[in-house]
């Protein structure tokens, strides 16, 4: 077992500058990429997300931050989902990179196809990325990405989890989690929303094919998220990045409270961060006011039936799981 570091915090809520967003007032080397000349915008103004919505957030922050790795040197594939869909009605486009739209479940099988080109036309200088919701990644696009992590093609592949199926209406996906109500799991009957003790853990299972790099990020944390993309692109092979990715949408909650909402999930210990290298955790962050999980349900109506009575069971295995993940990651 490799000793386990503590991701470096470069950026403190005691500092100059928002923990978020921005930072011009720090110095050049601790701001985001955002707030520096070099960003490219990679997802432009203009789109039509919904107000609040975390992915369009997520992905513009760890687009523009892999192109600043790579030297602008970046060609994307896109599977469809949100972010296909709000970026690009035809005939607009919101990217500012070559971009290539593949369909719903074969985005890794698509970058792969990429990187090979790439290789065989000797273009080492150009990298891929890929990207897509949790439906398109851990559902129908899983037996793509787990091939692609097996040849361990030259790719970092970013899924956007907003734990549900989203550009069709909020079903359910195998990240969504228990109790959730989503289309396809109402909030009715003896076991309301989600059933407990399903779905994928999707960045354990990336560690399992012991691939360079893997990583979990959250919306809440901007540097944090641009520091994961930027060290993923120092590797060769295949790397994914998992970003928790608010949907006001879809999960009934305010668009104001976005940043909020994902900072939540990290902090009672819902969503664990963390990084790992072939196969082996090597960092977490730790968990700096340790909050109960109804502080974060409350915020969101997808999970307003389990404060109803009766249902308080629902409560305790939400918790329950917060527990699992703090003792398991160590993230206290
Ligand atoms: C083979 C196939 N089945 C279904 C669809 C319809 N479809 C398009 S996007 C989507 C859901 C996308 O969900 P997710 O990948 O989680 O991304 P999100 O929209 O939540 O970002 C579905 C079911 C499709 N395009 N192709
Ligand atoms: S439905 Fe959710 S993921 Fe899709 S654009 Fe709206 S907020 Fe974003």
């Amino acid at each position: 077992m490799p000793e386990i570091r503590e991701s470096i915090q470069r950026v403190k809520f005691y500092q100059t500058g928002t923990f978020t967003v921005g930072n011009r007032l720090l110095d050049e080397d601790q701001r985001t990429v955002q707030a520096t000349l070099e960003r490219i915008n990679a997802i432009t103004s203009g789109h039509r997300a919904c107000q609040g919505c975390g992915e369009a957030l997520g992905a513009r922050y760890a687009v523009d931050a892999a192109m600043r790795a790579v030297n602008n040197q970046l060609i994307a594939a896109n599977a469809t989902g949100c972010l296909e869909v709000f970026t690009t009605p035809y005939p607009e486009t919101a990217w500012q990179l070559p971009w290539v739209h593949s369909l719903f479940g074969n985005a890794p099988a698509v970058a792969s196809g990429i990187a090979a080109a790439l290789k065989a036309k000797g273009r080492t200088d150009i990298r891929v990325l890929a990207q897509g919701g949790d439906g398109g990644t851990t559902d129908i696009g899983f037996g793509c990405l787990s091939g692609m992590f097996d040849r361990n093609d030259d790719v970092l592949y970013v899924c956007y989890n907003n734990q549900a199926y989203m550009n069709t209406g909020v079903q359910r996906s195998s990240q969504t989690p228990g109790a959730a109500r989503t289309a396809t799991t109402m909030a009715v009957g003896e076991e309301p929303g989600n059933t407990f003790g399903t779905g994928k853990f999707i960045p354990a299972i990336a560690m399992a094919h012991v691939i360079p790099y893997v990583a979990t990020a959250s919306i809440h944390d901007l540097h944090d998220l641009e520091y994961k993309v930027t060290k993923a692109m120092g590797f060769r092979g295949s790397r994914y990045i998992e970003v928790f990715v608010t949907c006001p949408l879809g999960w009934g909650s305010k668009p104001a409270d976005t940043l909020k909402v994902a900072r939540l999930a990290v902090e009672t210990g819902l969503y664990p961060l963390f990084e790992a290298e072939h196969g082996e955790v090597t960092g977490v962050t730790k968990i700096r006011h340790r909050r109960p999980v109804e502080d974060y349900l409350k915020l969101q109506r997808r999970f307003a039936h389990v404060f109803r009575k009766g249902n308080e069971w629902q409560l305790e295995q939400i918790q329950a799981t917060a527990d699992r993940n703090i003792r398991k990651y160590g993230l206290i």
